[in-house]
């Protein structure tokens, strides 16, 4: 029996879907996920292994879910669009992701173009037909996406309902070479539960804060200690000005108390211990323009950085 395996990136505009459908084939929390546009800043790793069964081919996919593909000058978006690279070098697969109740705009094209790049082969998943009133509008849809490209397959899906994962889990494994598991069994991401609770607090932010805020905000965990009853965890919220920061903070610290709550349980969740957290409000003055900050903020930089053996 054959096992099928290897790299699929999730491309895509800015709010199209992809950490959603991340999430939904892997079947855990994996990238938080948000209705404001850019919510993920870095590739994520989502692996899934298929059992051999009959008349099914066996395999893993490593899924690699990326920002949202956007022209941005600042820092911050160069570094998010680096990370869009990386992610597609040396892929197998690309999903290229599209909202079907959106126009496609020049995000797209941008995605597209990016998509056809390497001579990689296309997926073209039409993500939200949960919202189309009529399904015959998929049709015309499916028709006018062909016309742009040489597409491998058309998948028409519901990231959110999860409609049409399986036929599309199955089309993927088909498409990929024969190759090794490229990760054991039972590990189903790279990143470390620490970043993922930093995820988890901005996610946090994202729900409770509007307009530039969310956008002005990262977080980073200074202090991750597993103990056998409690995980104590200490984070810093950065955000680029006074005013941000008294938002953040809230009236007598209200904000930042139900961000701190709802926060925490979703990480107690994940870790299945009780957390302790303590949250900071900072200011870095335009940080997502500086260059060093927004290096500083990849975790896999932090991880080098971290004294003492590797944290789970
Ligand atoms: N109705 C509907 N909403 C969806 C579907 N998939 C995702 N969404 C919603 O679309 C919004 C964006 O979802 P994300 O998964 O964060 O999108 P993304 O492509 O990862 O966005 P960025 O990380 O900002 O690039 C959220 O509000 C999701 O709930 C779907 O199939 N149907
Ligand atoms: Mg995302």
């Amino acid at each position: 029996m054959s096992f099928h395996s290897g790299f699929v990136c999730i491309l895509g505009r800015p709010n199209a879907g992809k950490s959603t459908l991340l999430n939904a084939l892997v079947g855990e929390k994996l990238a938080i996920i948000s209705p404001k546009p850019q919510t993920t800043r870095n590739r994520i790793l989502g692996i899934i292994n298929i059992p051999p069964q009959k008349g099914r081919e066996a395999g893993q996919i490593v899924l690699i879910d990326t920002p949202g593909v956007h022209r941005s000058g600042s820092s911050l978006g160069r570094k998010m669009m680096a990370e869009v690279r990386e992610a597609l070098e040396g892929c197998e697969l690309i999903l290229l992701i599209v909202d079907a109740k959106r126009k496609w705009d020049s995000d797209d094209a941008f995605g597209l173009d990016l998509a056809k790049k390497g001579g990689t082969p296309v997926f073209l998943l039409l993500n939200k037909i949960d919202l189309l009133a009529d399904k015959r509008d998929l049709l015309p849809l499916i028709a006018q996406f062909q016309s742009l490209h040489d597409f491998k397959e058309i998948v028409p899906i519901s990231a959110l309902k999860k409609k049409g994962l399986d036929e599309l889990l199955q089309c993927v494994v088909k498409a990929l070479p024969n190759g090794p598991r490229y990760f054991p069994e039972d590990q189903i991401t790279d990143q470390p539960v620490r970043f993922m609770a930093a995820e988890l607090i901005r996610e946090h932010v994202l729900m409770q804060t509007h307009e530039e805020v969310p956008h002005a905000v990262s977080v980073v965990v200074e202090q991750f200690e597993e103990g056998p009853k409690l995980v104590r965890i200490a984070a810093v919220i950065y955000c680029e000005r006074d005013g941000q920061k008294a938002i953040l903070l809230g009236k007598g610290g209200q904000m930042l108390k139900k961000i701190g709550t709802s926060a925490r349980l979703d990480i107690e969740k994940m870790v299945r211990t009780k957390v302790f957290l303590e949250l900071f409000v900072k200011v870095q003055p335009g940080w997502r323009d500086s260059r060093q900050f927004v290096e500083e903020l990849d975790w896999r930089r932090q991880l080098e950085s971290i004294a003492g053996p590797p944290q789970k």
